[in-house]
């Protein structure tokens, strides 16, 4: 494992050496969920995730087929998209996919260039640059396909100052539950079809300028029963990491597959968001409702202060407090990382939520991913998806 790490000191050097980045990303700009009821699901992202209310487009601003509910937590912004009426294209998705992230908008100095660089490389278009107006200046929006229906968009709002984006007007509420402490998102992962990861590597490398920095292959991730595959691709400055996944063969369905089936193709199975205090932001959000996989068994507990000698770091935190919450631990030379998974937040099982808290630590948690799949198959077995 610690020479996988190695890999993204030089995958990352590469790029900045290299003085060219076609691509320059400045962070997430937002993640955009397509649902059967962005009202119900505003309500829960703000209950049970402490988001707040942030800005609204519907039938009272003049949006006449579509109603859209800006949630934010510090960096965090989420759109949570219904249509108003059954012609919508919009439901198609719902009908096909159930709720899910449809677009992964990337913030960029300049979205008629990272059109221009990514469809000149071969990325399908989504949306040809698009400037919108309003009193408080202009947001240009550009889009590409990427892996199953999902899209990049890239938004320039160098020269806005309104809330969001024009369209909507700021959302004040009266119910405003506390944030949990989530700051920004750390990774998003895809899932694509057999045989397709290497494929979307290529796509991230060629069209985007990524790097793949970190592997998993089918022999490190698996459990008696189940295997995967994991490539992950970063940006050139590293603020922008996207795992792919793809499904192995095992002995019994591997968790991928089953998204896939549930999904009905390829799209985001995982938003990690960061924390800096772990034990506060899961607390409240167990205490919320938020549902989390089982607790790793007594054994893996005993074997974390063993991993985190071999690496000399100390814990900060206090482990019982850790495994009363189920929170994970993994230790590479660069430092440790807590981490632990929610249920799907749909009725299918497909996307999920991870909070994770980097202690030095760059990698993505392999110390972690037998417990974490292990812990995944009981939820499988439930549903009779193994
Ligand atoms: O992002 C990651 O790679 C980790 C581990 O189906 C992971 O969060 C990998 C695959 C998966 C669930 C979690
Ligand atoms: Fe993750």
């Amino acid at each position: 494992m610690s020479k996988e790490i190695k890999s993204v000191n030089y995958g990352l050097e590469k790029i900045f050496e290299g003085a060219e980045d076609f691509l320059p990303l400045l962070g997430t700009d937002y993640v955009e969920f397509y649902v059967g009821n962005a009202k119900q699901a505003a309500h829960f992202y703000k209950t049970a995730f402490g988001f707040q209310s942030y800005a609204y487009k519907g039938l009272e601003t003049g949006s006449r087929d579509t109603v859209s509910y800006v949630l934010k937590q510090d960096k965090i912004r989420l759109v949570l998209t219904t249509p108003l009426n059954s012609k919508h294209p919009i439901n198609d998705h719902i009908v096909k996919h159930g709720d899910g992230v449809k677009v992964v908008a990337l913030w960029v100095e300049d979205a008629r260039s990272a059109y221009e660089e990514t469809t000149s490389r071969g990325a399908k278009s989504y949306m040809e640059p698009t400037v919108e107006k309003d009193e408080f200046g202009e947001v240009v929006r550009a889009g590409i396909y990427t892996y199953g229906e999902t899209v990049h968009m890239f938004v320039e709002r160098k020269n806005y100052n309104g809330v969001f984006m024009p369209g909507f007007t700021k959302w004040e509420s009266d119910y405003n539950p506390e944030s949990v402490g989530l700051k920004y998102i750390d990774h998003m992962v895809g899932n694509v079809g057999w045989g397709e990861m290497n494929t979307w590597v290529k796509w991230y490398e060629d069209v985007m300028g990524f790097v793949n920095f970190l592997s998993f292959d089918d022999k490190q991730i698996h459990t008696e029963y189940s295997a995967l595959m994991s490539k992950v691709m970063s940006n050139g400055n590293g603020r922008i990491k996207f795992p792919i996944n793809e499904p192995a063969e095992g002995k019994k369905r591997s968790q991928i597959e089953e998204y896939l089936d549930f999904y009905e193709g390829s799209g985001v199975q995982h938003i990690a968001v960061a924390t800096d205090d772990i034990i506060s932001t899961v607390s409240d959000l167990r205490s919320r409702g938020v549902e989390f996989l089982s607790h790793p068994p007594q054994a893996y507990y005993d074997a974390v202060p063993g991993r985190l000698d071999e690496f000399s770091h100390e814990l900060r935190e206090d482990i019982e407090k850790l495994k009363g919450l189920g929170i994970m631990i993994d230790a590479d030379e660069e430092g440790y990382l807590l981490q632990i998974f929610t249920k799907p937040v749909e009725d299918r099982p497909t996307l999920f939520f991870e909070i994770i808290q980097r202690m030095g630590a760059r990698g993505f948690g392999a110390g972690n991913f037998k417990a974490l799949f292990e812990s995944i198959e009981r939820e499988q077995e439930k549903r009779g998806t193994l």
